[in-house]
């Protein structure tokens, strides 16, 4: 995909989710247009690429725990199958779109909302190149307004002692990528073994890979020990044992699914359905806040960006002046070379003889002139660690190039001022997101009202 593809299809889909940020997607542009002018960036590269536009926001936890219930609940329609068997075996990738529709993990790779294209070289690692992501990844289409602006993945139950690897390692790599990570536990199941290590599992691998506030543990089908009376006791056995694995408290929830408790014919009183009631629009609330904070970060990152780029214009000036330097002297040679040959010659021969000489040996002294710059090109470029610079070197030093002015090229006032006012634009764009936030926030109020 071309940049331009790219920012086309971005603008294409934020349009429908988030339309303040498809003005950024210009933004991004531009500073991919400056980048490129200064050859910090080929032509083929873009920095939209190297940002997630969407939050990613997981379901993990043990088979039948009540994941896909819970996300068509979320949704508020039935998109994933659920029931007492394990019954989801792919990763889903849940993503909106007026259409509808199903398609294969391969369709990921297209799209420049996923950052998935690590995943099939993941699994490639591990599978060999024969491998096929269509097997353990699949995208859906939502029409949903609730799935508006994120990425939602439902997952197979998770079993540490019967996983393939593969599936290990999509959801470590998972994990590795989401924003926000909702484990489930089942209460049905509270204490034993086989169970107990599946969640040890679970939990280490999130403790390990991420922030501790990025992952929500939720023990799901509460309403199935309301009968008994002590969901105090299981919520906090459950509780102690997450304390005991190291996790941080404020990040348990115990909810359940109301439209499965009901067919279940299950008796929930008030004080349980309050505690779920809780407990759930604190977990949406998560969810929404990492729509925001996505946003914001989107255009942050543009301040960030100019910021390196600024760094890397001064190392790039001083790789170049030190490549003039360098090259003044070999050029001062060879000038002096001239000068002595042709003192030389012009004792032996003149006229048109001598032009010819003269001329000949200019020549020869112009080729060995672009031979050792190349060299001396690719021998400082090798040494430069960072893959910006480099490139902006290498561009600068080219055989065509004028090394002399390359050093003030590269700092023009032109360049530096269009950063400035990439970064004061930035800051308008975050007001405006304030404010539609805000207006979000008005309009939800007046619709609970
Ligand atoms: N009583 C009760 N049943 C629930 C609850 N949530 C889900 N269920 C039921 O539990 C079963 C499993 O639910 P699913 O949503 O398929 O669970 P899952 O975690 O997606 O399962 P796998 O994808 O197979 O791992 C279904 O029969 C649901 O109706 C709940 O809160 N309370
Ligand atoms: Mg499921």
């Amino acid at each position: 995909m071309t940049p331009k593809e790219r920012y086309l299809k971005l603008k294409e889909h934020l349009s429908e989710e988030n339309p303040v940020l498809v003005e950024v997607i210009d933004e991004y542009e531009k500073l991919d247009e400056t980048a490129r002018a200064l050859g910090f960036l080929t032509k083929n590269q873009t920095f939209t690429e190297s940002i997630s536009w969407w939050p990613l926001i997981s379901v993990l936890g043990t088979f039948s725990a009540g994941k896909s219930s819970f996300i068509n609940e979320f949704l508020g329609k039935k998109v994933q199958q659920s029931g007492n068997q394990a019954v989801d075996e792919k990763f889903t990738v849940l993503c909106y779109s007026k259409n509808e529709a199903t398609l294969p993990g391969v369709a990921l790779d297209a799209d420049p909302r996923f950052p998935f294209y690590n995943i099939s070289k993941e699994i490639e690692k591990i599978e060999g190149s024969h491998s096929n992501i269509n097997r353990y990844l699949q995208l859906k289409t939502v029409n949903s307004q609730n799935l508006k602006g994120k990425i939602l993945i439902d997952s197979p139950g998770f079993d540490a002692d019967t996983q393939r690897d593969a599936t290990l390692k999509i959801t470590s790599h998972i994990i590795d990528l989401s924003d926000l990570i909702l484990i489930f536990f089942d209460a049905r199941h509270p204490e034993p073994g086989a169970m107990r290590d599946t969640l040890n599992h679970l939990v280490e691998v999130a403790r390990s890979h991420t922030d501790s506030d990025k992952v929500l543990y939720i023990l799901n089908q509460v309403d199935t020990c309301s009968k008994e009376d002590n969901l105090e006791d299981i919520i906090g056995s459950w509780q102690r044992a997450l304390s005991q694995k190291g996790v941080v408290s404020g990040t348990f929830y115990a909810i359940y699914n109301e439209n499965a408790a009901k067919a279940e014919g299950g008796a929930v009183d008030e004080r349980l359905k309050r505690k779920k009631d809780e407990d759930l629009a604190k977990i949406y609330e998560k969810i929404e806040k990492v729509v925001v904070d996505r946003a914001y970060r989107i255009v942050k990152n543009i301040e960030t960006r100019v910021k390196e780029l600024k760094e890397y214009i001064s190392l790039a000036r001083a790789e170049l002046a030190k490549f003039r330097k360098r090259m003044l002297f070999i050029d001062a040679i060879l000038l002096l070379a001239f000068g002595v040959a042709l003192y030389y010659i012009s004792s032996f021969v003149e006229g048109d003889i001598l032009f010819a000489a003269a001329f000949a040996l200019f020549l020869a002294l112009a080729a060995l002139h672009f031979k050792i710059k190349a060299v001396l090109s690719d021998m400082m470029a090798q040494k430069i660690s960072n893959p910006y610079v480099k490139n902006s070197f290498a561009k600068f030093t080219r055989w065509y190039v004028n090394y002399i002015s390359a050093p003030l090229k590269v700092g023009r006032k032109k360049y530096l001022l269009k950063l400035d006012e990439l970064v004061n634009r930035s800051k308008s764009f975050i007001q405006r997101l304030n404010d539609q936030f805000l207006e979000n926030r008005k309009s939800e109020a007046y619709s609970q009202e």
